[in-house]
């Protein structure tokens, strides 16, 4: 029998997705059991939306193996229980040793939050300048590094998709239904499907569940997209279609871009992606007469064969189409504190001399930086809210990498792959049990952030420390943040915010030394001073200062009013108070032209290293599949119950247990699988055996595999099992676009035979 909830809701958010949805959590009468949960229709974005991921939290939050102790490896790979003093101490001494004898670029920062904690990220950064950290990566760099760069060439910055006030919604590799992405997805899915005066195209070659709400379903040959995307904007130049007079007043490389699509053979094109060419005419006719064409390419796209080209080729369709800073197009978001400070291509990694993209080291480098006897190899590696060892292409030499390193420190919730390897593991609270928030804030015209308070506290017998507290501690035990230069900002907090800002910027113009230390100066200093505990707030008191003065008619938009002096101390009050968030920026369409006027007022089509990469499609085919690997495996689809790794236990799914392959029934048939039958998938690095379920949204030669399964968990009675294949046993490091360095996890050549 159910016990009775304790009554109260508690608001927060859900942290599966990008997309965060506000969600009402009721306690068990233990106090700890997430006994109810409810969408929070008081959150302006999601407004009582949520999915079926969201109502399985309690696996998150009470999962079996949490990490409830700081812990140090001992010399037979076992670990012992250290208290936080001895652990602060020794990795400050152990990184700091790094940091002496090799120089701080070699230590490689890793992660930094994922789905819906990113409060780590902005406070670590304290801690790698207190260290001379150069380096970092994570998941970003496996995805939407060549995109981002795109962004940067085109249009300076990284545009999303208004899909609340579009007439045509394009989705390209990404299926929104279960990977959500977009606020409130089913129901703008279902709105858009409905609607008779609006189109839904999606280009996969699956039929996801987002395909069959779809108008038009391009259902590619996996690995094709370039040469679809390029018909299509062949299409769009060939018949004149493009936004001419919009392009002669906004855009600049114009010329270049229409002479490299005028050239593209459309039907040969065409024929390669296995799509009919009067379905490539007729939707690049559907794009052109669009009132407001909206574009998401997600990882189909971007971890396939031709990675930049296609995002590239993506944002064609909606430059020629003139859909940029207009209602229903692609806009540029207003951000609270954004993902990466600029996408420019900027330095190369140290050995691979791989490009840098919005500061991130390409994931597929980091083991072959590692594995080698190059003297610029890294040497040690801090690991925060993310889980390489699994989640990095070839985990066997992923792992081999992480053993290879002097020191690895991982900052965790959960005894993950990667915290086995490593020497101290550093156990925070729960995003449930301490201040936190994302900055996944893309929403155009109004603009989204929520700031969450504790839901409960840490478990009674643990001994956790947050994020913000961890940094704050290994930044006083290096030496970066001594008491003189907190005191007086201390005192100066005591007597007031306007007193604080004064000393602060007083502090930092004297020191801008200080500056890059703000994340900790800010929480140790404003942090005690904040109501209800919020210490960790005290880094958007900064965000909330920058963005006031740049976009105040933004601010007062979204109803935040004060004089312009005070303004941005409004905007932080008000994110303190929103308990089920907060619209902070309305902008508008001429203010994103205002801010491109800032870059010099145009658009820019003309990518000629990308153009390079496009006329090279004439001469090189989609590769012959190799008779050894005939299938094309996609290894990692999002599904209704998989949520990257932040679920370690696996009873939290209902359906899918073990994670299926699927696989169409045309290949079932011939290699004589049936529906739960085992089959060995093998690829040029591993082998796995999974459960198959045949499934006719599949097409011939394509097999794909969920992401987030295999992971190590403890049964009830402690015997540690695994459900599910890793996808990342299976796939190579070497198999990266040649410019972003983003892996093709979703065309892995493999083979698949029946096991026993
Ligand atoms: N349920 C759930 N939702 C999630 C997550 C999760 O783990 N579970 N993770 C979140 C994260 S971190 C991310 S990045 C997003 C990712 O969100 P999505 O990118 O939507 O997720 P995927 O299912 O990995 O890939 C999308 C689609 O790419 C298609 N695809 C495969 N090969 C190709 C190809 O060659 N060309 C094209 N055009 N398409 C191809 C697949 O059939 C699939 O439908 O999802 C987020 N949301
Ligand atoms: N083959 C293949 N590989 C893929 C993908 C794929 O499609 N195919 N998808 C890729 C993509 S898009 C992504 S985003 C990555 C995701 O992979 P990762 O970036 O490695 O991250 P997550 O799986 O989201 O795991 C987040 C980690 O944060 C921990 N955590 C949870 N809450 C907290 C907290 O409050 N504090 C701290 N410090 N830690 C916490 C969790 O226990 C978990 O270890 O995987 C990538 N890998
Ligand atoms: S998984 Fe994403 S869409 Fe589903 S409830 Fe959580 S945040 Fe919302
Ligand atoms: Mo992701």
């Amino acid at each position: 029998m159910a016990h009775a909830a304790t009554g109260t809701w508690h608001t927060t958010a859900c942290i599966l997705c990008s997309v965060n949805c506000g969600i009402e959590i009721q306690l068990g009468p233990d106090g700890r059991r997430f006994e109810r949960i409810r969408g929070d229709k008081a959150h302006p974005a999601s407004q009582g939306y949520h999915c079926e991921k969201a109502l399985r939290l309690d696996h998150y939050q009470n999962a079996r193996d949490r990490l409830t102790h700081p812990l140090r490896r001992r010399s037979d790979g076992t670990f012992e229980r250290i208290d936080w003093d001895t652990a602060i101490r020794e990795v400050a001494a152990r990184l700091g040793a790094v940091r002496g004898t090799h120089g701080g670029e070699r230590i490689l920062y890793y992660g930094g939050g994922g789905q819906g904690n990113h409060l780590c990220g902005v406070y670590a950064a304290a801690t790698r300048r207190a260290l001379g950290v150069k380096f970092r990566s994570n998941a970003l760099a496996q995805e939407k590094t060549g995109w981002a760069w795109v962004g940067e060439q085109t249009v300076g910055g990284i545009a999303g998709g208004d899909f609340e006030h579009c007439e045509v919604a394009l989705f390209v590799g990404k299926n929104p239904w279960h990977s959500h992405g977009v606020p409130r997805a089913r129901t703008v899915l279902k709105t858009i499907a409905a609607d008779p005066a609006r189109t839904l195209i999606v280009i996969d070659p699956r039929r996801t569940e987002t395909a069959e709400l779809a108008d038009i379903h391009l259902q590619l040959r996996p690995g094709t997209d370039a040469w679809l995307l390029a018909a299509l904007g062949g299409v769009l130049v060939q018949e004149e279609l493009y936004a001419r007079a919009w392009l002669a007043e906004h855009a600049a490389g114009v010329d270049e871009v229409l002479g490299a699509l005028r050239a593209v053979p459309v039907a040969r094109y065409a024929a390669i992606a296995g799509i009919p060419e009067d379905a490539v005419r007729r939707t690049a006719r559907t794009l052109a007469t669009a009132r407001g064409l909206a574009v998401f390419e997600d990882l189909g796209t971007q971890m396939t064969r031709h990675s930049t080209l296609n995002s590239y080729l993506d944002n064609l369709l909606w430059l020629l189409t003139g859909n940029f800073a207009n209602p229903g197009g692609n806009n540029l978001p207003l951000p609270l504190i954004p993902i990466a400070p600029s996408s420019a291509r900027g330095e190369v990694s140290p050995v691979a001399k791989a490009p840098i993209i919005a500061g991130l080291v390409p994931c597929n480098v980091i083991a072959e930086e590692i594995l080698t006897d190059h003297p610029d190899r890294y040497r040690a590696m801090i690991v925060e809210s993310a889980n390489p060892a699994h989640s990095l292409a070839d985990s066997p030499r992923m792992r081999e990498a992480l053993r290879a390193l002097d020191c690895v420190v991982v900052i965790d919730v959960a005894m993950t792959e990667t915290a086995r390897l490593a020497d101290y593991v550093l156990p925070t609270p729960t995003q449930y049990e301490k201040w936190e928030a994302t900055f996944f804030n893309f929403e155009f015209p109004a603009n989204y952030f929520h700031l969450r308070p504790p839901v409960l506290g840490p478990p009674p017998d643990s001994d956790l420390l947050a994020e913000p507290e961890i940094h704050a501690r290994l930044c006083e035990a290096l030496g970066a943040v001594t008491e003189a230069e907190l005191a007086p900002l201390r005192e100066a907090a005591g007597q007031g915010r306007a007193a604080f800002a004064a000393a602060f910027i007083g502090a930092t113009a004297a020191n801008p030394k200080l500056l890059e230390l703000a994340p900790v100066l800010l929480y140790r200093t404003l942090g005690p001073t904040l109501p209800d505990g919020a210490a960790p707030a005290a880094v958007l008191w900064g965000a909330a200062q920058r963005l006031a003065p740049r976009h105040p008619d933004a601010v007062r938009r979204a109803g935040i009013d004060a004089s312009d002096h005070e303004l941005g101390e409004a905007l932080f009050t008000r994110i303190l108070e929103s308990r089920s968030g907060l619209i902070f920026a309305v902008d508008t369409h001429e203010n994103v032209w205002r801010r491109m006027r800032a870059r010099g007022g145009t658009v820019n089509l003309h990518v000629p290293e990308l153009l390079g990469e496009l006329a090279l499609l004439a001469t090189d085919g989609p590769p012959t599949p190799d008779p050894t690997f005939p299938f094309v495996l996609s290894a990692g689809e999002r599904r209704s119950f998989t949520a990257n790794t932040v679920y370690r236990d696996p009873a939290w799914r209902k359906k899918d247990a073990t994670g299926a392959l699927r696989m169409s029934p045309a290949d079932a048939v011939r290699l004589g699988l049936v529906n739960g039958a085992a089959a060995r998938v093998t690829t040029k690095r591993g082998s796995v055996t999974v459960a198959v379920e045949v499934s006719d949204t599949m097409q011939a030669g394509h097999v794909s595999l969920p992401n987030g399964l295999g992971l190590d968990y403890p049964g009830a009675d402690g015997t540690r099992g695994v459900a599910g294949a890793a996808p990342n046993e299976l796939t190579a490091s070497e198999d990266r676009d040649w410019f972003a360095g983003t892996p093709w996890h979703k065309h892995v050549p493999a083979r698949v035979e029946t096991a026993g």
